[in-house]
């Protein structure tokens, strides 16, 4: 099993790439603002709950998605490998999801973070808000609350695997291919190498 975390800011380019690693590679999506959104299109409750703090630019509570996480896990056991997206975004999700990888003897190999500066994340929400219909890219308000609650709460999870070694910093801006390229050249590697 091959199991990698994409880190970055929201609008860094997390979905865009999953999209395509998955496509080259066949892991399998555990995208928690994907999960949400689900919740949310068949207005669970959960979901309803979820809303309201999204809608704001803010964090989901840790234990609604480490719980979601948790099921998703449990149902995938005959995987390549995992591709965490968006997930996990406070210590309390890392520490969470270290405890459910021990338990099922498996461990992260690498985290590939995107470097992207803030004006560049502004501005792709704010285009992706014009066609996307989320309202948390509506308002470029909520768009910088998103960037505050990451810097605040989300940034100091790649301290958590930097002591274990497992971070790799990626340029995030530039081609979408060129920067799937630089992911893939990390994968490929690694993956060599076990
Ligand atoms: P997410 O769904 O994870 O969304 P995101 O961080 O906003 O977007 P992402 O990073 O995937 O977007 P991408 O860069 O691909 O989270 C949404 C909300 O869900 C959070 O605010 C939070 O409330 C909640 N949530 C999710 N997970 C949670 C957790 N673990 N704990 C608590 N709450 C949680 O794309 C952005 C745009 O950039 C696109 O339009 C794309 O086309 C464009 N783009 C991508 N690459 C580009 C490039 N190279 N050049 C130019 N544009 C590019």
């Amino acid at each position: 099993m091959f199991n990698l975390i994409l880190f970055g800011p929201p609008g860094s380019g997390k979905g865009t790439q999953s999209e395509k690693l998955i496509a080259k590679y066949n892991f399998k999506h555990l995208s928690t603002g994907d999960l949400l959104r689900s919740e949310i299109s068949r207005k669970t409750p959960l979901g309803l709950e979820a809303k309201k703090i999204m809608d704001k630019g803010e964090l989901v509570p840790d234990e609604v998605v480490i719980g979601m996480i948790s099921s998703a896990l449990e149902a995938n056991p005959d995987v390549v490998g995992f591709l965490f997206d968006g997930f996990p975004r406070t210590s309390a999700q890392a520490e969470a999801l270290d405890e459910l990888l021990t338990k099922k003897n498996i461990d992260i190999d690498v985290m590939l973070a995107l470097n992207v500066t803030e004006e560049e994340l502004v501005k792709r929400l704010i285009k992706r808000g014009e066609t996307s219909g989320r309202p948390d890219d509506n308002n470029e308000l909520v768009i910088r609350t998103r960037i505050q609650e990451y810097n605040k709460k989300t940034s100091a999870v790649a301290d958590h695997y930097k002591k274990a070694n497992k971070v790799v910093m990626i340029k995030g801006e530039g081609s979408v291919n060129d920067i799937f390229d630089g992911l893939s050249k990390e994968i490929d590697s690694r993956r060599k190498n076990k």
